[in-house]
């Protein structure tokens, strides 16, 4: 029943990007959010199965780049007008700030942006600075707005790759702070990290005893 919910939905926010629809495409979501058919977590997952999907048909050269680029476009004007719903939904909150951010030249910020709803659903104050953040302005706005934790995202190997350095930095400056990493560059390799820093999704409603 669930499933055919969110194939249901995902099938109209797919035919409506294909129309070139995007006030359809939103409208669907919001309209599936705000009755209680899906979560918001529920109705991200739908969205990024989405992405992957295009992009592999974009990989695999069925679609246009600019294709790709508009489903992605309509995605972030689904999230960010799901705001209101999430600041609605928030769970009274549990004292704990969390920062947001992609490290260097990692454009990919879709996720993360995902994922400061969830952090804010489960009642941290999510401050998401966005992508391609130099350390040093990371650890100033750590500090400025009091984190207890830092939350970082990595898409591609390289960026993967980039993220140890970084941390290395963050990690110096803001000893007391708690690093966690994720994003679809962990799906699959991810044995050089040590596994309470890869963070699991599922698990941010019951994050906040493990920072601060
Ligand atoms: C859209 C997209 C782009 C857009 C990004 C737009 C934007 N502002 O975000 C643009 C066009 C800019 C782009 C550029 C590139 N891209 Co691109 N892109 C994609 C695509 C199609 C979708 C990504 C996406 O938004 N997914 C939806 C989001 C919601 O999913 P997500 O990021 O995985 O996040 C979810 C989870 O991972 C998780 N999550 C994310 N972050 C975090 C963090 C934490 C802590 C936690 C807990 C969870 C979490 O939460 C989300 C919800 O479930 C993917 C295809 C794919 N298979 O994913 C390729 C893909 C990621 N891109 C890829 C590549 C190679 C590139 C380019 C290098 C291409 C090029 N040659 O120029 C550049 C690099 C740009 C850069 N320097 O960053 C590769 C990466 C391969 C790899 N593993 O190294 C992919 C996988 C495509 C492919 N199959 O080759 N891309």
């Amino acid at each position: 029943m669930v499933n055919d919910i969110h194939g249901e939905l995902r099938a109209a926010i797919l035919a409506a990007t294909e129309t070139h629809d995007r006030s359809g495409a939103v409208a669907a979501a919001l309209s599936a959010v705000r009755k209680g058919s899906i979560s918001i977590p529920d109705l991200y997952v739908v969205l990024a199965e989405l992405l992957i999907d295009v992009g592999a048909s974009w990989q695999a050269g069925a679609t246009e780049v600019w294709r790709e680029h508009f489903t992605t476009a309509v995605v972030r004007t689904i999230v960010e007008a799901c705001h209101t719903v999430v600041a609605e939904q928030a769970a009274a909150s549990v004292g704990r700030t969390v920062v947001l951010a992609t490290p260097p030249d990692e454009y990919h910020d879709l996720g993360i942006r995902m994922v400061a709803d969830r952090f804010q659903l489960a009642g941290w104050t999510a401050h998401l600075l966005g992508a391609s953040v130099p350390a040093a302005e990371l650890v100033a706005a750590a500090r400025e707005l009091h984190a207890d934790a830092v939350v970082l995202s990595a898409s591609t190997h390289f960026h993967r790759i980039g993220l140890k350095p970084y941390i290395d930095q963050i990690a110096a400056a803001l000893p007391d702070v708690r690093i966690w990493v994720g994003g679809a560059a962990f799906a699959f390799e991810s044995q050089d990290w040590a596994s309470d820093m890869i963070l699991d999704p599922s698990t941010i409603a019951s994050l906040a005893g493990q920072a601060g």
